[in-house]
Parts: C-alpha cells; sequence; structure tokens
C-alpha cells in the first residue's frame, strides 16, 4: 500500500521558522517532523508520496529517494491551494480501485493510529476511511459526527464544543479523484479534503473511523513544536552518552548526548534533555528539563535554558536566558540576551499568528527565532515575540514588538 504525505503547504502560522523551509523537515527532538511520520507509516506502507511546492528542494535533499529500502516519490502540487488539491495531485501515481494512506505531512500521531485505521476500513468493507479523537474544545478542529460506527458529516471549526476532531490520517480509494473533481473552494479559498468526504457521504459512500487514543498534535502554530518536543522527550528519550562529559559536570538521566559533543566542568543538565552531535556545552551551565539541543552548538558560560528548542549550529555562548523559546538553525545570541517567558500579570501569553493575535493557552512562552539572525549583546525580548529570519539585533534592543525577517534593529 502507498502512503501520500501532504507536505506542500506555506506553514505560514510557524513563521519566521517557515521563512526559508517548509514546515515539516523543522526539527523536534532534533529530528524532523516528518521523519516521524514516515516512521509511524512505515509498519503498514511499501512506498511513499510526498506532495510538494513550498521550498521543495530543502524537503527533497533531506530525505532522498528513499526510507529503509523503501521508495519515496516526490509530486508537485497542482495549481490551486487546499488539502484536496494536494491529494488530487497524485493521480497519475494511483491505480483504478487502488487503496492509499493520506496523512497531513505536519501531524505528530504514533503508529496505533495508522494500524487501527487499516483494521475498521476493513472490518467495515468502506470506501474510506479517517481517524477522530475525542476534544473538548473543537474550536480548531473538523467536527466528524458519527453514527453505527460510520462517519456521517464533517463541519469545520463548530466552535467550542466536545466531540471527535478529524485528525488528518486518512484512507482512500482512487474514486475519492472524482470526487475532488467535484469539490468547490472554501470560504477560506481552499479546496478542503473534508467537502470531499461530504461529498461522498452525500453520494451514500462508507466512511469508517477509528477513534484513537494516543498522543497527537497538529503542528500548525510555533508553541506546538514546544508541546511535541516535550512529549517525545517524556515519553522517548532513552539515557545515553556517546560524547565526552568532563569531571565536575552533573548529569540527572534521562540525557541523550551526541557523539562528539562535549559536556565542560560545572555544567548542571537536569533530563529529559537531548544534546546532538559535535556541541559544546559549559562549562557552567544549567541546562532544565525538555530542551533539545541540535548538532554543532555552543552553550557556554551562565547559561540558564529550560523547555526550549535550539536548532543546529545556533549558540547562546554567554549570560543568557533562554526559557520556553524555539531558536532557529545558525543563530546567535549576545552575551546577556535574555528571553522573558512569563507576564507578570500571569496572563496567557498572546502570539502574533498571520496578522492576528492569537492565545497560546500557555502563562510560559518566551521568543519564537528564526534562522541566521544575529542577536547582539544584553538584547531583551518578551514574551511571545519572533525575530524573522537573517535579522540583525543590535545592543541593548528591547524586542517588545515582533521583528521582520532581513532587517537591522538598533536602539
Ligand atoms: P495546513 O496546516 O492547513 O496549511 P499550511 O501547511 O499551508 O500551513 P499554514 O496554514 O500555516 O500556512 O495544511 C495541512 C496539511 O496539508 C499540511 O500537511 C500541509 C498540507 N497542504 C498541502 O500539501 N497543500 C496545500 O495547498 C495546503 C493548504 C496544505
Amino acid at each position: 500500500m502507498k502512503a501520500i504525505i501532504l507536505a506542500a503547504g506555506k506553514g505560514e502560522r510557524l513563521r519566521p521558522l517557515t521563512d526559508d523551509r517548509p514546515k515539516v523537515i523543522l526539527k523536534v527532538a532534533n529530528k524532523p517532523i516528518i521523519e516521524y511520520v514516515i516512521e509511524n507509516l512505515d509498519p503498514f506502507v511499501d512506498e511513499f508520496i510526498i506532495v510538494v511546492r513550498y521550498m521543495k528542494e530543502k524537503l527533497i535533499n533531506l530525505l532522498g529517494d528513499e526510507f529503509h529500502g523503501k521508495p519515496i516519490t516526490y509530486v508537485e502540487q497542482v495549481e490551486g491551494e487546499g488539502t484536496a488539491k494536494a491529494i488530487y495531485s497524485v493521480k497519475d501515481y494511483i491505480e483504478e480501485g487502488e487503496e492509499f494512506f493520506v496523512v497531513n505531512g505536519d501531524i505528530y500521531f504514533e503508529e496505533d493510529a495508522v494500524r487501527g485505521l487499516l483494521h475498521v476500513f476493513k472490518k467495515n468493507n468502506a470506501d474510506a476511511g479517517l481517524v477522530v479523537k475525542k476534544f473538548d474544545d473543537l474550536s480548531q478542529f473538523g467536527l466528524v459526527e458519527v453514527d453505527g460506527g460510520l462517519v456521517r458529516g464533517i463541519r469545520e471549526k463548530p466552535g467550542k464544543i466536545s466531540g471527535f476532531a478529524n485528525l488528518g490520517i486518512y484512507i482512500f480509494k482512487s474514486d475519492v479523484f472524482r470526487f475532488i473533481e467535484k469539490t468547490e473552494i472554501s470560504e477560506r479559498g481552499e479546496y478542503e479534503i473534508t467537502d470531499t468526504l461530504n461529498l461522498m457521504l452525500a453520494s451514500g459512500k462508507r466512511i469508517a473511523y477509528y477513534e484513537y487514543k494516543g498522543y497527537w498534535n497538529d503542528i500548525g502554530r510555533p508553541w506546538n513544536l514546544l508541546e511535541v518536543n516535550e512529549y517525545i522527550l517524556k515519553t522517548k528519550l532513552k539515557h545515553g552518552i556517546r560524547g565526552k562529559v568532563e569531571e565536575g559536570a552533573v548529569i540527572i538521566p534521562p540525557v541523550e548526548i551526541g557523539e562528539g559533543t562535549v559536556v565542560r566542568s560545572g555544567s548542571y543538565i537536569i533530563g529529559p534533555v537531548k544534546i546532538g552531535r559535535n556541541s559544546i556545552i559549559g562549562p557552567n551551565c544549567f541546562i532544565r528539563p525538555y530542551t533539545s539541543i541540535g548538532d554543532n552548538c555552543h552553550i557556554g558560560n551562565a547559561v540558564e535554558i529550560k523547555n526550549s528548542i535550539i536548532m543546529d549550529h545556533s549558540n547562546a555562548p554567554h549570560l543568557n536566558y533562554v526559557g520556553d523559546s524555539i531558536i532557529g538553525e545558525n543563530t546567535n545570541l549576545g552575551a546577556g540576551t535574555i528571553t522573558a517567558n512569563l507576564r507578570h500579570d500571569n496572563r496567557t501569553i498572546k502570539v502574533e499568528i498571520k496578522g492576528k493575535l492569537e492565545d497560546s493557552g500557555r502563562r510560559k512562552l518566551g521568543a519564537i527565532i528564526g534562522h541566521n539572525v544575529k542577536v547582539g549583546i544584553n538584547v531583551t525580548i518578551y514574551p511571545g515575540r519572533k525575530i524573522g529570519s537573517n535579522a540583525f539585533v543590535g545592543p541593548g534592543v528591547i524586542v517588545d514588538k515582533n521583528i521582520p525577517p532581513n532587517v537591522l534593529i538598533v536602539v
């Protein structure tokens, strides 16, 4: 069976981290999001087809043309926006009557979701299938209405009600393309696969559903990266030191340290923490739980980091505090630069997403800094503020507003 992975989206809500790359290659716990998707589909499929468009070269260069000996084919999305258009792009790769999985490339889920879906699809002799999960607040999701083991309808963003959410994991047969051809553009200007599913239901097709009880996250907004990072480190991390730890460093498991990394004396690391290869940690730094630090990073003297993602080739080298923050690749924090991660009034932190303020629901959220950023000394970054990729922030700047990419900001 083939798995179609949708990875053509622009990932605008994840700016600045997607300024120069597709969101599915962003690393969580030091591994690209799409690799978790592929690994969890792997036991059930013998071929992967990835639908690409935005910054596709970066994704193709990263994954190459096979995974565990199974071929990966890249297909450019046909003109138009939306998941239905993305799926339609693979029409010529699917034979008449063939069954195939379709999965959003930007979600985190585990194998059981796919196993359960396949099971209910076969058992119900269905024409299509999807995975659902119960949530108390469906305002960000599609509500899947069910009855007698089958789906009866899907309603996008039904408001603050509880029910089954559509998780973006499907099985289709080749006749889905016929229904996509009849799918009309939605209010938000996209061709949506949920509209296609409603057309299928209206014509009497049987759509099975599997209720998944495991962990799932839709990595649409920056703080979702922190949530998934925390989940993976909490549940999957195995203690293992492949680098060098100097005498006088304290490591409280589980901590994974990659080859070539040196942890210098006086560093105090409380797991779960994951550190990649060839990084230099310390001397005298404090790394607290749920932190992922990539390859070739430098975390220096008197630096405290907690609950954060630091991507490859980035540095917090002197007197920094990084809390509940995401730092992109090849970014440097000047000495004394501090991220604030808590409001004095203790209210949840709002972040500007596509021009609108959205409540992250988090009391603690620090900075979201893009790739190739140079931050000067003694910069103070307010909670939930973003710094665009390739920006230069001069010394002493107080970042109380988002900084766009490719700019120079001085006091
Ligand atoms: P979304 O998260 O809805 O869209 P996006 O990835 O463009 O992100 P944003 O809204 O922040 O700009 O997409 C859900 C999944 O479908 C995701 O895996 C990307 C994929 N997708 C496509 O492949 N093609 C598309 O045209 C769209 C809109 C999404």
